[in-house]
């Protein structure tokens, strides 16, 4: 078959011809398919993304995108895509944020009009905050102006107010010639392949555009993925960070999201200067748990020893952080600190403190430029400093090791002794370590302790969303194995609390088929709050439910779901886990565990300061005295 001009070709005719030649490039070139052909702008979405790399689709759909969803089913019959539907648009956000995280696997997500998309967006916060690229694509309001349409936001003096929330949110743009499909898909590849700050790219489809006719679309000027890296800083800015690592001896190199891939370009630099890493709660396992420079994570929610390390040391070399209150305890993290030298590519992040030097560029070629001209440094004074912060981190560990100890506790809401949090973390942690798992934490005390207790030796071991900590975005993203190419076994850790923002993952994860585990960490309470409020204001209020839900009796309804009880001991719950994971489908562990107000014995603890509640007068003073 061929699919030539002026063919009064179907969608069809073109995705079989595609889907026979392997691609759009290929069945042009070999003559089955025209370069210029006549589709509907859901089609023309469909191969305009097709180009780029994108074959997956995460979708609700609604009277707001019914054409589009037709462009799909033609397209996954061919072969050439894959639909998957959801229940929730935050939990499908969720789930696409993970594809693009864990998988590097780029996807769309597509919602219908009005609350679909209002759900979509907000779910995003996960993908703006984190930086990942991915595609939203929304239903719109029409565009003949026949009246208000409804599901909109009732204001007639305004036009197309929800791309401009995710105009403001991230980038969108408004589908309103059909023709602009090209220039749509431009601006679209360079937000989501963007090689330092992707995120989400909005596309807004009003209802009358989506079937609407391009005609003479030319395949061929639909971009390509692209895909660039940067260089090293300039040679002058390398020279003034030389110097100044040369000057000082007690260096933290604080290792943000942006340092995630560049491990190695971080222990070299490390080793070399006598640095301690200190990484932040979403960078675990850039270095191996066990390597000498590593502090562990530093910030709000951080260790004793990563706190250590970033409030004593003289030079601070930031890697690709943004500086987000938990990663720099509100700016109050560097309490010594003289000097900065900051290597991230974007301009307002590199400069983000003051007494900087600031190493704008690629990350790894920055750091080889920096070693290349540092010579010999003394390392005598540098030993030391790294022997202070090792014999904290030993503090640390016995810290933790004795929080392990600590037997189960009795507790009034189980009336009876109950795992603590941190042992139960820590049997979750060792489990996933031996079944070579991955981990994902979901908010609350759940991801402080876990932040603490995780002794990962590579990144993306632990998926810990610390941009947003959206509730929910653990058990949702347990869905993104089933969609992924190569996927890997994950353990969504989640508290009572997150659980039952997305339960989604109970229907979404059987029917899409994954393999994987929740483990529900029960308090009855949002105890990362209750603790909150115990800590600044010494009551409690609004925080614990009633409900004592059976979670085991969800197989019963459930098919297709294997719930397991995690028990009272380590013992049990070491069996329940692996019950949950010999099951060939998604399990759940329900586990109860221990909470109280006093908190040193059911949670790790939280070294850091943070800017919140009736802490920011203190904070704001102590901001105001500091100089970098
Ligand atoms: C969607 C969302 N809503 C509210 C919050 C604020 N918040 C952070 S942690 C938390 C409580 C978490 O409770 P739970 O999941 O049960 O974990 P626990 O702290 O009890 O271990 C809340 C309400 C949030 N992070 N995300
Ligand atoms: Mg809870």
């Amino acid at each position: 078959m061929s699919v030539t001009e002026g063919s009064s070709a179907s969608a069809e005719d073109r995705a079989a011809v595609i889907a026979a030649a392997g691609g759009v490039d290929a069945a042009i070139e070999a003559g089955t398919l025209a370069q210029f052909v006549d589709v509907s702008v859901s089609e023309g979405i469909v191969l305009g993304l097709l180009r780029q790399g994108v074959t997956k689709y995460l979708v609700i759909l609604g009277h707001g995108s019914t054409s589009i969803g037709d462009a799909l089913r033609v397209y996954q019959d061919a072969g050439l895509i894959e639909t998957y539907a959801f229940h929730n648009e935050v939990s499908m956000a969720h789930a696409a944020t993970t594809m693009r995280w864990l998988y590097d696997e780029p996807v769309a997500l597509v919602a219908s009009i009005g609350p679909g998309p209002l759900q979509a967006m907000a779910g995003a916060l996960a993908s703006i905050t984190n930086g990942v690229g991915l595609y939203h694509i929304y239903g719109d309001e029409t565009t003949h102006g026949e009246g208000q349409n409804f599901q909109g936001i009732p204001k007639p003096t305004e036009q197309h107010l929800f791309s401009r929330m995710t105009a403001l949110a991230s980038e969108s743009y408004l589908l309103h010639t059909p023709e602009a499909l090209r220039d749509m898909m431009r601006r679209g590849g360079a937000r989501v392949f963007h090689p330092f700050h992707a995120g989400p790219f909005f596309m807004h489809i009003p209802m009358n555009v989506q079937p609407r006719m391009i005609h003479g679309l030319n395949l061929l000027a639909l971009p390509e993925r692209a895909s660039a890296r940067l260089g090293a800083a300039s040679e002058q800015d390398l020279d003034a960070a030389a110097a100044l690592i040369r000057k000082y001896d007690r260096i933290v190199i604080k290792a943000g999201g942006g340092s995630r891939r560049h491990g190695d370009a971080v222990r070299r630099l490390a080793e070399r200067t006598g640095a301690a890493v200190a990484t932040s709660p979403v960078s675990a396992g850039i270095l191996p748990d066990l390597h000498p420079n590593n502090l562990h994570v530093g910030g709000t929610k951080g260790s004793l020893s990563g706190n250590f390390a970033m409030s004593e040391a003289d030079l601070v070399i930031v890697a690709g952080s943004r500086a987000v209150c938990q990663a720099d305890c509100s700016g109050l993290g560097y309490k010594n600190a003289k000097a900065v030298i900051n290597i991230n590519a974007d301009w307002s992040d590199v400069n983000h403190y003051n007494k900087t030097v600031a190493l704008v560029g690629d990350l790894a070629a920055s750091v080889e430029a920096l070693l290349a001209r540092l010579g010999d440094l003394d390392q005598a004074t540098r030993t030391t400093w790294l022997r202070a912060c090792q014999a904290k981190k030993k503090e640390w560990r016995e810290l933790r090791d004795a929080r392990y100890a600590i037997e189960p506790q009795y507790d009034p809401v189980w009336q009876r002794p109950v795992l603590t949090q941190p042992v139960a973390i820590k049997e979750i942690v060792d489990f996933a370590k031996a079944v070579d798992a991955v981990k994902l934490f979901d908010s609350g005390d759940v991801q402080c302790n876990a932040l603490q207790i995780c002794e990962d030796d590579r990144p993306f071991d632990t998926i810990s969303e610390g941009g947003a900590s959206y509730m929910g975005f653990a058990v949702s993203s347990l869905v993104a194995s089933a969609i992924a190419d190569k996927p890997r076994y994950c353990i969504a850790v989640s508290g009572d609390g997150a659980f039952w923002m997305n339960p989604q993952v109970l229907t979404d994860g059987i029917e899409h088929g994954v393999r994987g585990m929740i483990v529900l960490l029960d308090n009855r309470r949002m105890g990362a709050i209750s603790g909150l409020q115990a800590a600044q204001f010494g009551n409690i209020h609004a925080t614990n439910d009633s409900v004592a839900v059976d979670y085991v009796a969800l197989s019963k309804v459930i098919p297709g779901l294997s719930t397991h009880f995690g028990g009272y001991t380590r013992g049990e719950l070491r069996c329940a886990l692996e019950a949950a994971y010999s099951y060939d489908g998604l399990s759940l562990v329900h586990l109860p565990v221990y909470w109280s107000a006093e908190g040193d014995l059911g949670n790790l603890g939280s070294y850091g300061s943070w800017n919140v509640g009736n802490w920011c007068e203190a904070s704001e003073r102590e901001y105001a005295k500091t100089t970098i």
